[in-house]
């Protein structure tokens, strides 16, 4: 297990991309804010889990990654949709539960999905996408595809038997997974350390025989090294690879949370001392790769971007209800029974 905690360079990024990695992680942060507000004014049906503050844990891992290439979700999803490239008007009209929303507002915030996109799902079940994603490189395994596929969970997820599982059988029959363990340091209201035995996640996966490493997840350089660095060795072969990002969300579990289990003190340490976007602004301007004029210019799109997709999403129209039962199976089966599956009609097959 390594730790990468510096900054190092990623000299062979172009000028453009760099700028355009900030301008997907404001957008997350913009996103984000106008979901929350949204959330809160009652538009957004079942509510939502903000990523605020963990915006680097996924442009890191996107960037570092082919257009083909699979990620997989959590519950906490809208900053993996949108740096895999969802678009965020269809993004916020699926939250809306609208039609025009990414999977036509069948499934809302836990269900944000874009297959053309390489997202093949959020997933509301802790640990539940490490398993898609798993699905996923023993299928690319299979038919001989270059792809990786990248599964994130939460530090939650990680006290889950079925993620190490995912990581086992990944490692023995050597699939191009990368697993990637948001740790922001609670599940809900529980913090990490008090239910986490062992040094570290990154450790615990190290024992399963995959090659492991911890990340500063606020940094987004690191991010993207670690993952591109793993991504290379799961795409020749070398096998399952595994992220530790360390990282940390300001607000609480979901919107309108009412935080008891922490203190504004420790929000305000980790947002004033290591905020990935104040971060990565500064590293950029020292380098000489950004100018006051243009981080004006990229807000300004942003916000832009964010108020077109809130006006879309609440001017979209519902789904029709009639078209409920479109898309669900292709089977049309009514349930499964000890002898097989059962059709509406009752008939067995
Ligand atoms: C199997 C399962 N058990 C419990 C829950 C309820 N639940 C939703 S999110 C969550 C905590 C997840 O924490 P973590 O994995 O750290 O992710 P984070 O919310 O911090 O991103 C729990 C227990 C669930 N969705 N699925
Ligand atoms: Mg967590």
């Amino acid at each position: 297990m390594t730790l990468t905690q510096t900054t190092p360079s990623v000299g062979d990024v172009a000028d453009d991309d760099l700028r355009s990695w900030l301008s997907d992680m404001l957008l997350i942060r913009r996103f984000e804010e106008a979901a929350e507000e949204a959330s809160l004014r009652g538009l957004v049906p079942g509510g939502i889990h903000p990523a605020i503050g963990q915006e680097a844990s996924a442009v890191g891992v996107a960037r570092a990654l082919r257009p083909d290439d699979i990620v997989t979700s959590t519950h906490r999803s809208h900053h993996h949709a949108l740096a895999k490239g969802l678009d965020p008007a269809a993004a916020m009209a699926e939250l809306f539960g609208k039609e025009t929303g990414t999977i036509g507002g069948r499934g809302g915030s836990m269900h944000l999905a874009d297959f053309d996109k390489g997202l093949w799902g959020a997933n509301a079940i802790v640990g539940g996408g490490l398993g898609l994603a798993m699905g996923s490189a023993l299928g690319a395994k299979l038919q001989g595809l270059p792809r990786v596929s990248a599964g994130y969970f939460g530090d939650g997820g990680a006290n889950v038997g079925r993620v190490w599982e995912f990581v086992n059988l990944a490692s023995v029959w050597k699939l191009p997974l990368i697993a990637i363990c948001e740790n922001n340091l609670y599940a809900v209201e529980t913090p990490s350390a008090t239910v986490t035995g062992g040094t570290s996640v990154a450790d615990r996966a190290a024992g399963f025989g995959v090659a492991s490493r911890q990340v500063d997840g606020q940094d987004v350089v690191a991010v993207y090294e670690a993952t591109r660095e793993a991504a290379e060795a799961a795409r020749a072969g070398e096998g399952a690879q595994f992220i530790e990002v360390l990282t940390y969300r300001y607000r609480g579990h979901n919107a309108g949370e009412v935080v008891t289990y922490r203190t504004d003190d420790e929000v305000e340490q980790w947002r004033s001392s290591k905020d990935p976007i104040e971060r990565f602004v500064a590293h950029l301007t020292d380098r000489g790769l950004l100018s006051s004029e243009q981080l004006t210019e990229i807000e300004k799109s942003v916000a832009e971007t964010v108020d077109h997709a809130v006006t879309f999403a609440e001017e979209s129209k519902w789904p029709d209800p009639s078209s409920a039962g479109e898309n669900v199976s292709e089977w049309n089966v009514l349930g499964w029974s000890a002898n097989g599956l059962i059709d509406n009609d009752g008939s067995k097959r």
